[in-house]
């Protein structure tokens, strides 16, 4: 069985999706603080009701389950983060203890633990960022995930432990809205420019960050995964990379589908937190160690945003 905490989350809605197509519904148990909205994750496979921060409750539901691969997902991200910075390093950091710690226990065979461009920070160099360079992260979130790449290290080196992970650039998806991030206007952009409404963006017009389409960072967690345990090279988190865009340039995108679509800019304090990040990532290791290859730029990511979104609405619109 494989286990997937914070499904109900961004990355964890799609992932759970796509891991019950490769194992089977039943044998992917969806795990979050709340139950799920979204059909079909509701209606795919089962949930169970969990508090990371809760290792008693986290033995016993292992206990009855016995996984064989957990994804612990659930997170506080960089912008919320910055607003509750106590709780979001006792979440990231004490969730991932208790996942560590329970996966030894269980003997779990494959644990993954997603990282962030946001480990790296204001002396990082920003182009072509490379898999070993400096990092000063300044947001909490990229505190923690500094802090975390180098237990799943610790845990890997010292107890065998095989845990992997990913540093995910911005990810956009039509599933599930984001929660909480620095790069969420690359999601919501759509939403407005669908509704036919000028779209406020939080950053400035040339803030170039890493970014990629949601079926991308599907795959590399999957590839990765998969991968045979010798070929996994890098054990504290792989970069990753797809594309860098601005908000500028996904406008121009958005308006070859629709030319009236408008943008105006008004950067708030999550510009500052998008400008301590890379503009650009090295993923070399990736391809060279387990094959990563990205199969979405800008204008293909449009293309299927679009086409899926408008196909949800009307299926909203005709439920209602
Ligand atoms: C965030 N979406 O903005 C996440 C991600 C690289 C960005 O870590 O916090």
């Amino acid at each position: 069985t494989v286990l997937v905490i914070g499904a109900c989350g961004q990355l964890g809605s799609e992932l759970t999706l796509e891991l019950r197509n490769i194992y089977g519904g039943a044998n992917v148990v969806a795990a979050d603080i709340a139950a799920p909205k979204q059909a079909d994750l509701r209606d795919s496979g089962p949930f169970e009701k969990i508090d990371v921060l809760d290792p008693k409750a986290m033995g016993e539901l292992a206990a009855r389950y016995k996984f064989k691969q957990i994804y612990h997902l659930a997170a506080v991200l960089s912008a919320t983060g910055e607003k509750q910075p106590k709780f979001a390093w006792r979440l990231n950091m004490d969730g991932l203890f208790n996942v560590l710690d329970l996966a030894l226990e269980q003997k779990v065979e494959r644990v993954y633990w997603p990282s962030s461009i946001a480990v790296f920070g204001p002396s990082t160099p920003r182009q072509h960022t490379p898999q070993q360079t400096i990092m000063d992260p300044n947001t909490v979130y990229g505190i923690s995930k500094q802090a975390g790449e180098r237990w799943c290290e610790y845990y890997f080196q010292k107890y065998g432990l095989d845990v992997r992970s990913l540093r995910y650039p911005g990810l956009i998806g039509y599933k599930a809205l984001p929660g909480g991030g620095t790069t969420d206007y690359a999601v919501d952009i759509y939403h407005k420019a669908l509704e036919g409404e000028t779209f406020e963006c939080f950053l400035n017009e040339d803030t170039y960050l890493p970014m990629m389409y949601m079926a991308d960072a599907i795959k590399a967690t999957i590839g990765l995964m998969h991968a045979p345990a010798e070929q996994v090279k890098v054990r504290d988190s792989y970069n990753l990379s797809a594309m860098s865009f601005s908000p500028k340039e996904i406008a121009a995108s958005i308006r070859k589908h629709i030319p009236d679509f408008e943008i105006i800019y008004n950067p708030d304090v999550r510009q500052k937190i998008a400008s301590s990040w890379p503009q650009s990532i090295d993923d070399s290791a990736a391809q060279q160690d387990w094959g990563w290859q990205p199969a979405y730029d800008l204008d293909a990511m449009t293309e299927d945003m679009l086409l899926n979104l408008r196909k949800m609405k009307e299926e909203q619109t005709l439920t209602h």
